[in-house]
């Protein structure tokens, strides 16, 4: 039977060899690549069963995005594009967790929970990062999928977001675009192409500056700029040279609030850094006076929130527009959404998964992480009311226009996952339509001083958090503790969770100056141990 076979090639070929319990977390499973082979073979077993389970392909994709160059990860991607469901979670950690000879009762159990029908026909795409294990890594996962009888589309070197929009647009066949790396390029450049037509700047230079932090992102940024031309100019830094986001790269800008190795910067230069995986993006620029100025998924977000509700205005379409964050979104945003822009802010807990579908409730839901992670999704009513617009002649031109504006920025964006690539093109076409400089761009609010700082526990899931993870429930007496140390600081602001991705609690604070936002970390920090 299939699932003795699968079993069979498991011990033959990918024998687990790992005693510790892993989980599939915020980002699926992470962790050093050479602890992985036995469940990336997993993960291309369960991916055939969500495939049949799901009646369409679904997605594997082989990154550990900003992680260390020695680590790699696996995550599985649903038919629309976005993240399997948390239902599912349980599975992948029982499969990855249970003994060779065990395999086999695991795959029963999922498949008579679920009703599988096994004979069932399955798809898998299967993309991976440039790291050096993700080929060998890969190759685990075709055995894999192979092993279960499933067919496998192997799309090789692909960023995460470009295979999510591939998988949603092989489960959509004409609808969301052509499922190749091509008709990505393709399809989000002639939207580029288009905004930026007849573009009229003074301000705003078509020029900018980019680290790719040494990742997936540096060959597939190249294969783009062949389609852009000389509408933006891009010169790239850490682009695949270097050693994987070391120094470099979108966790490392927002995490160190420093520029990365590899480029000078200097006033006037608008600068970007994408991650590892190509998901995350953040912007930075030099003062005049030369001091580092941090445009982060927070400014992103509101300068998209703020360009489309414009939009929404001149078309007068009826349509309700909300934001989501995460508790590490800077409280000077959050209160310039809530009273300057008055737009619904929503907070959830960190992971793209709970982002996404929160964003879900709205017309058009954009939705962003501090780090750099996000995007807007559009509703099918919004969808189509935003085309219908468009295309009906007899509205006054102002009116279509912003329709028509609407429509070709929705071809722009990946609505499947936050995607470096596209946000950037979505930021420039912004920048180049308000003729802003960074600094035009930056004035809307001043952030307040923030530091991230990780400590290493014996434990760190003995913390646990309620309030979309801005309060701990427990241990005991650890929130009050956090209170009392929060209060004794003018905007003072603070939380500790345990990462999803690494074995440590992270604590975030902010408060009115940098020395006393990283004082204010350091106080509560000293309480999490
Ligand atoms: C992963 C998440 C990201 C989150 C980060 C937090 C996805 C695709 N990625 O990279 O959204 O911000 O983990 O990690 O969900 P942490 O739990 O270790 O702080
Ligand atoms: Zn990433």
């Amino acid at each position: 039977d299939i699932f003795e076979k699968a079993a069979e090639v498991g011990i033959k070929k990918h024998p687990r060899n790992l005693k510790e319990e892993v989980t599939y977390g915020t980002a699926g499973f992470r962790m050093r690549a050479d602890s992985l082979d036995h469940i990336v073979y997993r993960m291309g077993l369960l991916s055939v069963m969500f495939s049949k389970f799901r009646s369409g392909v679904t997605g594997l994709m082989i990154t550990a995005s900003h992680n260390p160059e020695e680590d790699n990860g696996v995550k599985l991607i649903d038919l629309m594009g976005q993240m399997m469901p948390i239902a599912w979670e349980k599975y992948a950690t029982s499969l990855a967790n249970v003994s060779d000879d065990k395999l086999v009762d695991v795959l029963q159990e999922i498949a008579k929970l679920e009703c599988i029908d096994v004979t069932k026909p399955a798809t898998v795409s299967i993309g991976r990062d440039t790291r050096a294990s993700s080929l060998s890594l890969s190759e685990a996962a075709v055995d894999g999928i192979e092993a279960m009888k499933g067919k496998c589309n192997d799309f090789g070197l692909l960023t995460t977001p470009q295979l999510h929009y591939i998988v949603c647009c092989q489960n959509t066949v004409g609808q969301y675009g052509e499922p190749t790396e091509e008709g990505y390029y393709k399809k989000l450049s002639a939207a580029f192409l288009t905004l930026n037509k007849n573009r009229k700047v003074i301000n705003y230079v078509p020029e900018l500056y980019l680290d790719l932090a040494n990742g997936v992102g540096a060959p597939k940024l190249q294969q783009l700029c062949a389609y852009l031309g000389d509408v933006l100019k891009i010169n790239v830094c850490n682009n695949g040279s270097g050693k994987l986001n070391y120094q470099c790269g979108a966790d490392f800008v927002k995490v160190s609030q420093m520029q990365p190795v590899g480029l000078n910067l200097e006033p006037g230069m608008r600068c970007a850094s994408f991650d590892g995986d190509g998901d995350r993006l953040v912007y930075y620029y030099k003062t005049s006076e030369g001091k580092f100025a941090l445009l982060d998924g927070d400014k992103i977000a509101t300068l998209f929130a703020a360009y489309l509700n414009d939009l929404l205005k001149s078309s007068q379409l009826k349509l309700n527009m909300g934001l989501v964050q995460t508790a590490y979104a800077n409280g000077s945003s959050t209160n310039y959404i809530n009273d300057v822009m008055k737009i619904p802010v929503a907070c959830v807990p960190t992971g793209v998964k709970y982002l996404h579908h929160k964003a879900q409730d709205f017309d058009i839901g954009v939705y962003f992480e501090a780090n750099g992670h996000g995007t807007v999704l559009f509703s099918q009513t919004a969808q189509k009311l935003i085309r219908n617009q468009a295309s009906d002649n007899s509205l006054d031109e102002v009116t279509r226009d912003a329709a028509v504006r609407l429509a070709t920025i929705m071809d722009l964006i990946n609505q499947t996952v936050g995607d470096a690539i596209s946000d950037m093109l979505v930021v420039e076409t912004i920048l180049a339509s308000k003729d802003w400089t960074c600094e035009d761009w930056d004035s809307a609010y001043t952030d307040l001083p923030s530091r991230q700082i990780k400590i290493k526990v014996e434990n760190r899931l003995l913390v646990e958090t309620t309030d979309a993870e801005r309060r701990t429930t427990k241990p005991a007496g650890l929130q009050e503790a956090i209170d009392e140390v929060v209060a004794g600081y003018k905007h003072g602001r603070a939380f500790a969770r345990p990462s999803g991705t690494e074995d440590v609690v992270r604590v975030y604070a902010e408060a009115d100056t940098q020395a006393n936002a990283d004082k204010l970390a350091c106080e509560v920090g000293l309480r999490v141990y």
